[in-house]
Formats: structure tokens, sequence, C-alpha cells
């Protein structure tokens, strides 16, 4: 169906989409990350428990991410023109919390796992782009108090960011395409049924079938720096 026939289009990516550019996804990190869980690490509890450890994680990640060997891929440049040549309602919801959609020039993007270039206070809320390396002693901009500088990152057992305005843009959206995502993690995982329940055509782009893959009407497996170019093309009818 060519992009005419679309008003809004809704995208969910998911670490799948990073991948290509050397960003190891999370099943692969759960492997390859010391023994720990990435729901023991990435979480409230585990940061109290060893804050040292969960700062050592973010801080491995944001050093991998600034190191200049990690770029947008083609399915991130893909996505970028699609938004740009779309004249309908373009929303980019990603879980990932890397700054690859940006830098491939996506403009309309909405980071609900957060981002791992910035950096918040636990006191006052402060938001601030994060120091390459976070610590405990760090202290904050605003309120000056250190010990709470951590990750602006959402948690598990944390709320996703701006769900409201994701929800409405599902609500109003008749195309919802998830790209590298595994369907295990929720509330992401369950938009799609969200969007098929507004009547919107629904797309998997992956590399396997994912965990909601019966959710969608249309599926392609492969990667996405192949199957995302193809797939904007076919939208470009
Ligand atoms: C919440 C930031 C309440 C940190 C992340 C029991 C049942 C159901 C739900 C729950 C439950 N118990 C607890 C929950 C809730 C929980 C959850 O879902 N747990 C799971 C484990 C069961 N969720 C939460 O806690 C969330 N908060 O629910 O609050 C609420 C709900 C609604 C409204 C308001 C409040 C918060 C979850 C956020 C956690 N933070 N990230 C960080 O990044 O370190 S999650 C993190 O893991 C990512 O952000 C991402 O979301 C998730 C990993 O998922 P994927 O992105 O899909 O990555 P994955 O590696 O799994 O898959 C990659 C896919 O790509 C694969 O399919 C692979 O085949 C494919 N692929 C690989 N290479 C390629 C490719 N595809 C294409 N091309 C390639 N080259």
């Amino acid at each position: 169906m060519s992009r005419q026939h679309h008003k809004s289009i809704v995208v969910l990516t998911g670490a799948g989409v990073s991948a290509e550019s050397g960003i190891s996804t999370f099943r692969a990190l759960d492997g390859l990350w010391e023994s720990y869980r990435i729901e023991d690490v990435a979480s409230p509890r585990g940061f109290a428990a060893n804050p040292h450890l969960v700062h050592r994680f973010y801080n491995d990640r944001r050093k991998r991410l600034l190191s200049g060997t990690v770029q947008p891929n083609r399915a991130h440049r893909a996505l970028a023109d699609l938004e740009a040549s779309f004249r309908g309602a373009f929303l980019l919801v990603t879980q990932n919390i890397d700054d690859l959609h940006e830098r491939a020039g996506s403009k309309n993007v909405i980071h609900m796992h957060g981002e791992l270039l910035k950096q918040r206070c636990a006191y006052c809320g402060d938001i601030e782009a994060a120091t390459p390396q976070l610590g405990i002693t760090d202290a904050c901009a605003r309120c000056h108090r250190t010990g709470g500088i951590r990750p602006h990152v959402v948690w598990f057992g944390e709320t996703p960011l701006r769900m409201e305005d994701i929800y409405s843009a599902i609500e109003d959206c008749n195309l919802f395409i998830a790209i590298g995502t595994s369907g295990n993690v929720y509330p992401a995982a369950g938009f799609v049924a969200a969007a098929a329940a507004v009547g919107a055509h629904t797309v998997e782009l992956n590399l396997e079938p994912s965990a909601v893959e019966s959710a969608f009407a249309e599926k392609k497996y492969g990667p996405a720096g192949t199957l995302v170019p193809e797939f904007v093309s076919t939208l470009q009818g």
C-alpha cells in the first residue's frame, strides 16, 4: 500500500534496529554481560543494591556509543527519509537509549525508555547531558546534592516516558510498524494490539518472529538494514 493511503504512521523500534551498528541487543547483553539478568541490573532495586555495578553497566555502553565506531545504519537512515518525505503525521517511538535515530536525521522521536546520553538527579529530577562516566560522588548541577545522579533511563518496574503521547498517536494511526524488537517487554509489546484495535495496518520487520508476531497483519523477517529500506521504498509508491 503506498504511503499516500496512510494518514498517520507510528514506528516502534527495539535493540534489533541498532544491531547492525554494532550495539548489542539485550538477548546478547543478557548473555555477555556478567552473570546478571538485565532485569536485575536495570532496576531501582539493582541500583540501590550496587550503584557502582549499575553505573559501570551504563558507563561501558555510553563509552561505546561515544567511541565513534558506532554509526547509524541503513535502517536508521531509511526511517529518517520516510519521516522527511511523508506528508501525514509520523512518530518514531524507540525502546532504545542510543541516539542513532537522531544522528540519522529522525526528528519526531520519543525515547520511551530514556536516553543513555542524559543523566537525572534522583533528588530534584534535574535532567542534563550525561558526563561520559557517571559515579556515586557526582553532584547535581541544580540541587548540588551528591549520590543521586543516575542515568536518565527507565528501569524495569518504572513507568516509561510520554505514554500518553504514544497512546494518542497510536489511536490516530493507520499504519504501525515494529522493527527489531522481541516483543518481550511491556508496555511496548502491547502497542501492536492497541494499533490493531483502532484498525491500523500492522507490520513486523524483525530478524525472527517476535513474541507477539501473531498480532501483526504483515511480517517480514531478515536484517533491518535490508528490510527497512525495502519496506520504506514500497511506501513511496
Ligand atoms: C512498566 C532501558 C508499568 C534500560 C529497558 C510480567 C509480564 C508482563 C510484564 C511484566 C511482568 N513483570 C514485570 C513486567 C513489566 C516489565 C516487563 O515487561 N518485564 C518483562 C521482562 C516481562 N516492564 C516494565 O517494568 C516497564 N514498566 O511496566 O511500568 C506501566 C505500564 C504501562 C504504563 C505505565 C506504567 C519498564 C520496562 C523498561 C525497562 N528498560 N531499557 C536499558 O536500556 O538498559 S527495557 C530494554 O529491554 C529495552 O529498552 C527493550 O525494551 C528491552 C529489550 O527489548 P528489545 O528492544 O526487543 O531487544 P531484544 O534484545 O529483546 O530483542 C531484539 C530483537 O531484535 C530480537 O527479536 C532479534 O531477533 C532482533 N534483531 C536482532 N538483530 C537484528 C534484529 N532485527 C532486525 N535486524 C537485525 N539485524
